[in-house]
């Protein structure tokens, strides 16, 4: 089994702003645990970071036939982005939504997430093991 696991804009950021939010540790930091969680699951996995939606996008059509699921925090496009929705309705991959804040409990605009009409599971609020949360999900739960 192999994951994509897919990185929106300014997560590169993390550690540095806002860490009542996100938390102190670093992107590096966080793709260090991610490859902790996959070794665990048993699964291989690839991580990509992008701050353009185009890119994601076309990382996403790229999975077609590569990998047989994602796990995704589309960041800020979560709550803009018709494009990514449909490149995962396109893929037809199982997917999985994370969240490292509790987006529900934050600002209005960050209530509604487009990625949420495809994902078959959110995690919110569980800072970086909300993604050991979807891994084990695609891994073990959905996929075998
Ligand atoms: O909680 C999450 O994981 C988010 O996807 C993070 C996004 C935000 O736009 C979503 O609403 C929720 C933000 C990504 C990181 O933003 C930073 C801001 C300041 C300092 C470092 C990172």
């Amino acid at each position: 089994m192999r994951l994509l696991i897919l990185n929106g804009p300014n997560l590169n950021m993390l550690g540095i702003r806002e860490p009542d939010i996100y938390g102190h540790e670093s992107y590096a930091d966080l793709c260090r645990a991610i490859e902790g969680y996959c070794r665990q699951a048993g699964t291989d996995f690839e991580i990509f970071q992008s701050n353009s939606e185009g890119d994601l996008v076309t990382k996403i059509q790229e999975a077609y036939g590569h990998f047989d699921g994602i796990v995704i925090n589309p960041a800020a496009y979560t709550h803009t982005s018709v494009a990514i929705l449909d490149a995962l309705k396109a893929v037809g991959l199982p997917a999985v939504e994370v969240h490292l804040s509790d987006v529900q409990s934050r600002e209005e605009f960050r209530r509604f997430s487009y990625v949420s009409l495809y994902a078959e599971k959110t995690v919110t609020g569980k800072g970086f093991a909300g993604y050991e949360e979807a891994i084990r999900y695609l891994v073990s739960g959905r996929l075998k």
